[in-house]
């Protein structure tokens, strides 16, 4: 009798627990390129509403202070996959192919059970482990009617680049298997440079002029590093290749016009050509009657860019819009886990420049945004230091995988679940490689607290930025010679040193050794 009552008591207490073990979220990893947080109204306002990104914040968190480790595409992805610094995850510049032996957080989750997919960018050279589907583009890919590399081929598309990665991920979800949970990447092309807008928006916002920000004709006065770049709206910006002035008359001679005119926008199809040249023509004529110059030029060149870049983006939040009516019309809301970021920063004209690679603020920063209702209340804003190699760690721990002792970042969840200190990061810490190449961006290293930034650019220079970011956000005031900020400078060298030694990185003495 006892034996039996023991037999029915174990019973039930396994059914009442299986009851009880919420069954694993899915996941739906939304990423853009280049998408600078300036342009997310949930995080400022002033120039754009983005009111799909902004219902994700309000239904979930928004992490206010969320930063990367290495400013660019290919390395912030691999750190992402790996959850691991870039000279660890090996990836640290675009040039490389991405060692996909190594373990992901895609490859974790597969062998936990749940069905991977990646459609879009991946920008990685080698081809995607991981996954148990994917449709990539090929490199950056192309705005309109671009290819995709799928298992086994390489396959046409048709439409505007930032539809049909939305709907194939769509079609991926209705296919999939409705046993086991899922974990869908989405990785749009859009905002990427050329910024190519999508016909339906091409004359939005033509009469909008957006605000100039202040330091759009920066001096760089004890700045050495960003003296020496090559992304500058007045000097790097491309007239035709960046800004589409292809006048008829090949009057408008530029460096980059044969990459645009041979090359861009060689991917629309008749019909969608006429349209472009359309829109554009009376603008290229308007251009060249009005002979600008010095500043009057570089203000005229940010407005377009802007209007490009805003009508790129707007296209994003239309999709993402599209994908979370989805998931309420497929019942799958509740249960899924909506990340969204972007590779990193983007200047919006601050200090007179287009891209990204510093780690000043712009580009350092990234939007983060995640919404899973079991554990996220509505309007949550997180203010601790984030990091991209927390991404991995995170979506691990919340599909209840255990978190592999090698991963670099932290899990997220508890600051998901209202808690305000993320234990173990009191700052964070960078270093970008990419020099000499592109936009010239001197290979750097440092750390940022809450309030503070000391950088070094290394290589061919030898020079150390400090900013004190509550009086100077807009990164102006190298302090690092002030005599009142020494001490502060020695321990933030002090914490910087323990930072490297924490995260295993003697790259920059290798590179410099070279
Ligand atoms: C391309 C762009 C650059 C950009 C890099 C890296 N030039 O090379 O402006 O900095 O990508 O961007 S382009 O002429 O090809 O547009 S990243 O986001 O992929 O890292
Ligand atoms: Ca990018």
């Amino acid at each position: 009798m006892k034996n039996y009552f023991l037999f029915f008591l174990i019973i039930f207490l396994h059914i009442s627990c299986q009851k009880e073990k919420p069954s694993p979220p899915n996941i739906i990893f939304i990423m853009t390129d280049d998408h600078s947080y300036q342009t997310l109204s949930a995080y400022d306002d002033r120039l754009i509403t983005t009111p799909n990104l902004d219902r994700l914040a309000n239904e979930g968190a928004i992490f206010k202070n969320s930063f990367v480790s290495n400013s660019i595409c290919a390395p912030s992805r691999a750190v992402m996959l790996t959850g691991k610094h870039s000279h660890i995850n090996g990836h640290i510049d675009n040039t490389l192919t991405f060692n996909g032996a190594q373990p992901t957080f895609p490859k974790y989750l597969q062998s936990a059970g749940y069905q991977t997919a990646l459609i879009g960018k991946w920008h990685l050279k080698s081809l995607p482990t991981g996954f148990d589907h994917y449709e990539v583009l090929r490199g950056q890919g192309d705005y309109y009617n671009t290819p995709f590399i799928t298992g086994k081929d390489t396959v046409p598309s048709t439409g505007y680049v930032t539809d049909v990665i939305t709907d194939k991920s769509m079609n991926w979800l209705d296919q999939r298997d409705t046993s086991r949970p899922f974990c869908l990447l989405v990785h749009h092309k859009a905002t990427h440079r050329v910024w190519m807008p999508p016909l339906k928006y091409l004359d939005s916002l033509e009469n909008h002029d957006f605000t100039y920000p202040e330091t759009l004709f920066d001096n760089y006065f004890g700045r050495e590093a960003a003296a020496a770049q090559k992304m500058s709206i007045d000097k790097d910006m491309d007239l035709v290749y960046d800004l589409k002035m292809l006048d008829e008359a090949g009057e408008i001679q530029t460096k980059y016009r044969e990459m645009y005119e041979q090359g861009r926008i060689k991917n629309l199809n008749a019909e969608e050509r006429k349209i472009w040249d359309a829109h554009f023509r009376p603008i290229i004529e308007e251009f060249k009657k009005a002979k600008l110059e010095g500043a009057d030029l570089v203000k005229w060149k940010y407005q377009r860019y802007m209007r490009d870049y805003i009508r790129c983006l707007m296209s994003v939040d239309d999709n993402v819009g599209r994908l979370l009516d989805y998931l309420d019309e497929q019942n799958l809301t509740e249960n899924t886990l909506v990340v969204y970021t972007s590779d990193q920063g983007f200047y919006m004209g601050e200090h007179g420049w287009f891209d990204k690679r510093f780690m000043y603020e712009e580009s350092m920063r990234t939007p983060l945004l995640m919404r899973y209702p079991p554990l996220v209340q509505p309007g949550s804003e997180i203010t601790e230091l984030v990091q991209n190699i927390d991404y991995a760690p995170t979506f691990l721990d919340l599909a209840g995988v255990q978190i592999p002792e090698d991963m670099q970042g932290l899990s997220l969840v508890p600051l998901l679940a209202g808690e305000n200190k993320l234990p173990g990061r009191n700052a964070l810490y960078y270093h970008y490689y990419e020099y000499p190449n592109e936009h010239m961006v001197k290979r750097h290293y440092g750390i940022r607290t809450d309030r503070y930034k000391l950088i070094h650019f290394y290589y061919d220079i030898d020079d150390w930025e400090f900013y004190d970011l509550q009086e100077d956000p807009q990164e102006l005031h190298n302090l690092i010679d002030e005599p009142p900020y020494q001490r502060m400078i020695d321990s933030l060298k002090t914490e910087l040193e323990k930072l490297k030694m924490y995260y295993k990185d003697d790259s920059d003495v290798v590179e410099t050794d070279k």
